[in-house]
């Protein structure tokens, strides 16, 4: 028996110390200076098994054979062949000279979007950010799955989206000040486990707790009870999906109608409130938007609106809103409208008033935030500037040369060639996955770099095997982060895997660019140098100091500069004047000239109810369910898919739907039953999982089961929600992913039906058997 080592790390859930004895982990040890630290942490074990790890370079067979004129209908059924790692990047960096030679290099699509791992010096998408701007650029991407819509109409209207990313009111003031607190969507620590690039502790629930100490009227308007602990007292108003705008309207509307809307405020502070007070009261439509109107749409009682509405104005009142909310079609309208409804209301700039966005959708929004550098490598500067918003991949590969919106511009989808993904799973991540299979025959090319043997991985032509983080040093933090934490290679590479640094320097070193790419650093001095970035500018702009390198190394951590107690835009509602936002009119926009010259119908000059795509409320749907999509308890997406404690949320093998209890007795369907989801875009099983806390008409399956098709028709057997969703932009405006805009038909399954994990490890045996 060897000494038991430790060694400092951290991921996207949490910092930890991994203990190994003879290069075995035998045990994960939550970061002492957390106070709720991530049941997953436990399951990185699984990164060390070799099952579902690419453990070679491989390259598709036809493709080895025919290059770009391969039949690309082979992608995900062909054999892969082993190569060399010197092989496989000659290959890579021939094909990148090769397009960008014949086509440019805006045909080479590595926008790559994905969570990667946390460290901030591996991180696979900047690095090949990096090289890909070396060799000439490539089309990136712009915006984020988790945040488009939302971002990009509070860009017009406030002139920023921090109050998007965690720099609007922070959840202490809230806790203190707030009387009234209206929660949209969720705040919950299910969702504030994650934080991109590591989070040192999880600061929520210590803020929950002293808003349930204070007495804080809570009122959760969410399709499901679980979206708040339930520990604290809250009204649950369980809406129907993708209906909020309307009953921000609608009490906006009841305000108004009081004249209890505050005009010093909105005369001083917004421009174009007359566009959304003629909406408001009729006179723009005939329809008065009031509590009985928004009654109607949301399946909520109108007199508990209109109270609500009241106690808005005679108590201090604080909206948040949780991403989920914008990630649906005309998903910009209620991050609008929330905003439209807090200025009539005034609060905005005061302790504990106002609106803000996305609390506890990640660790640190809302949490106290880092007025530091946080460490990040450079992509260094684009040659070109070609992009598409992230979620249009599948429009983009399938209609090159077609033109789209963007922001209020008119652009042209490149035709891309080849597609080059590191650290990111599309076919976790997009939209309508039958479609984007016949999207992803259109490029001659597609290289993917991965560790897992991942739904993505298979589906390509060249495979570059990446080691996970505990096996190389790195280096955690991010913007709101408190603590920068050292990530210490804990084991031995799995199979011929390597670091996604060392791959893209050999890459960059064949395409003529290694010294540029590398600066003439190793990996230990690349993170004493990111590190020292971050620790020179917290002592010269801060007067903050961090330990030395090698201390902070040895320890695992170092503190951040941290913003506590802040009032979002207090400074801009006692000055509008001086304090003018970058927006169209310097103040907050309620009702826009930009968009009424636009004159889209999806997204019109003042927050706006748009009936979505899909929804309860559409005509001809009797039987129908509005699917949510939430992010899976267990595990970060389909990361640590096998892990312990995302395989303690499945049952009977699969993913569990959960579905309200008297619409399943209505189906014949039992707890535990099989079931099958489905509508024209495709379907998928999952185990039932009965609950009376889900509205009625609603189910939610998480999302990140990985991808199981199965025989002819496809049936997907994991419980992959993205079989299912809805592929089209927010609006026209925004281009954000409509995931949560998805109506589904479900029934009890009768068919055969095995293990998913063993058809999914059936598959990799079939596509990687030498
Ligand atoms: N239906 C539906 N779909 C959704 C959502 C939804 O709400 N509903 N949410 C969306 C949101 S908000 C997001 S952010 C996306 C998430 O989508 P992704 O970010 O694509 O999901 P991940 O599973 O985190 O994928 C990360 C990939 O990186 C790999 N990886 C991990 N570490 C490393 C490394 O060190 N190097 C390399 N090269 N690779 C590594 C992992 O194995 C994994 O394949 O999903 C979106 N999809
Ligand atoms: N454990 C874990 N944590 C994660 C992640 C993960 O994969 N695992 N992913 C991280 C990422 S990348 C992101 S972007 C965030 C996302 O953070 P969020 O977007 O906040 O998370 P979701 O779980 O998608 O949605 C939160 C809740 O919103 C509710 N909801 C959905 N649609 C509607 C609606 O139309 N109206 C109302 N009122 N409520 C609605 C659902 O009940 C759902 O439970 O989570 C992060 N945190
Ligand atoms: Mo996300």
């Amino acid at each position: 028996m060897g000494a038991i080592r430790r060694y400092p790390h951290c991921s996207h859930w949490g910092a930890y110390t991994i203990l190994v004895e003879d290069g075995r982990i035998v045990g994960v040890e939550p970061f002492a200076h957390d106070p709720a630290p991530s049941p997953i942490i436990d399951s990185i074990r699984e990164w060390a098994r070799p099952d579902r790890r690419v453990l070679q370079p491989m390259v598709r067979s036809g493709w080895l054979e025919k290059r770009e004129r391969s039949d690309r209908s082979g992608r995900g059924s062909e054999k892969f062949v082993p190569v060399s790692w010197d092989d496989a990047t000659t290959l890579v960096a021939d094909e990148i000279r090769r397009v960008s030679g014949e086509h440019g290099n805006a045909s080479i699509f590595a926008g790559s979007y994905g969570w990667t791992s946390c460290g901030r010096f591996h991180h696979a998408s900047s690095l090949l950010k990096r090289t890909m701007n070396l060799a000439g650029g490539f089309t990136g991407h712009v915006d984020t799955y988790s945040i488009a819509a939302g971002p990009v109409i509070l860009r017009h209207t406030l002139g920023s989206d921090v109050a998007c990313g965690g720099q609007a009111n922070t959840l202490d003031t809230i806790a203190e000040h707030t009387e009234t607190l209206v929660v949209f969507g969720a705040l919950s620590p299910r969702t504030a486990q994650s934080e991109a690039g590591g989070i040192g502790s999880h600061a929520l629930e210590k803020h929950l707790r002293r808003i349930a100490e204070r007495g804080v009227k809570v009122v959760l308007v969410s399709p499901l009870r679980d979206d708040l602990p339930d520990w604290l007292p809250a009204e649950w108003w369980p809406i129907r999906p993708n209906t909020d705008a309307a009953l921000m309207l609608g009490m906006a509307g009841e305000i108004a109608k009081a004249g209890r809307h505050d005009r010093d405020f909105l005369s001083r502070c917004t421009s174009g409130a007359d566009r959304l007070l003629a909406y408001l009261d009729g006179s723009e439509d005939g329809v008065r938007k009031d509590a009985d109107w928004a009654a109607e749409i949301c399946g909520l009682p109108a007199d508990a609106i209109a109270q609500l509405a009241r106690r808005l104005v005679d108590t201090r009142s604080m909206l948040t809103v949780s991403w989920s909310l914008q990630r649906a079609h005309h998903g910009e309208q209620p991050f609008w409208a929330a905003l439209g409804l807090a200025s009539m209301v005034g609060q905005i700039g005061l302790p504990g008033g106002g609106v803000g966005y996305g609390y506890a959708s990640l660790g640190g929004v809302g949490a106290h935030y880092n007025l530091g550098k946080s460490p990040g490598m450079s992509q260094l500067a684009k040659p070109i500037d070609s992009f598409i918003p992230v979620a249009r991949i599948s429009d983009m590969l399938l209609n090159p040369g077609a033109s789209y919106t963007y922001e209020g511009q008119t652009r042209t989808y490149p035709h891309i060639r080849l597609v080059y993904w590191a650290g990111g799973n599309p076919y976790h991540h997009h939209q309508d996955l039958n479609r984007l299979g016949r999207a992803w025959t259109r490029p001659e090319t597609i290289i993917v770099q991965d560790p897992m043997f991942t739904a993505t991985a298979q589906r390509a032509d060249i495979v570059l095997p990446a080691n996970t983080s505990i096996e190389r040093n790195d280096i955690a933090g991010n913007k709101r982060s408190d603590f920068i934490l050292a990530m210490h290679k804990a084991i031995d590479p799995v199979g011929n895997s390597r670091s996604d640094f060392a791959i893209f320097d050999e890459i960059a070193g064949k395409l003529g660019v290694g010294e540029r790419f590398n600066e003439g650093r190793d990996e230990m001095g690349w993170l004493r140098h990111l590190y020292n970035i971050s620790r020179d500018d917290a002592a010269g702009r801060l007067g903050f100091d961090m330990p030395d390198f090698d201390t902070f190394w040895e320890q695992g951590w170092a503190r951040c500069p941290m913003k506590t107690d802040h009032v979002y835009l207090a400074e801009f509602r006692d000055n509008p004047q001086d304090n003018a936002l970058a927006t169209e009119s310097g103040r907050i926009v309620l009702g826009s000239e930009t968009l009424a010259r636009l004159d889209y119908a999806d997204c019109r000059e003042h927050p706006a109810w748009i009936e979505p795509a899909e929804w309860l409320g559409a005509a001809g749907n009797a039987g129908q369910f509005h699917l949510l999509s939430q992010q899976p308890v267990g595990r970060l997406h389909s990361q640590l898919e096998t892990g312990e404690a995302s395989r303690a949320m499945k049952r009977g093998g699969r993913e569990q739907v959960l579905i309200n209890a008297t619409d399943a007795a209505t189906l014949g369907i039992a707890d535990g039953d099989t079931v099958r989801l489905s509508n024209e875009r495709g379907a998928c099983l999952a185990t039932a999982d009965l609950s009376d806390g889900i509205r009625q008409g609603v189910v939610i399956l998480p999302t990140g089961a990985w991808f199981t098709p199965t025989g002819n028709s496809g049936l997907e057997v994991a419980g992959n929600p993205n079989v299912l969703t809805l592929d089209v932009g927010t609006s026209q405006f925004g281009q954000g992913c409509s995931a949560q805009t998805c109506m589904v038909s479900i029934e009890r399954y009768t068919g055969a039906s095995g293990d998913a994990f063993e058809q999914y490890h059936e598959k990799l045996v079939a596509l990687a058997a030498a």
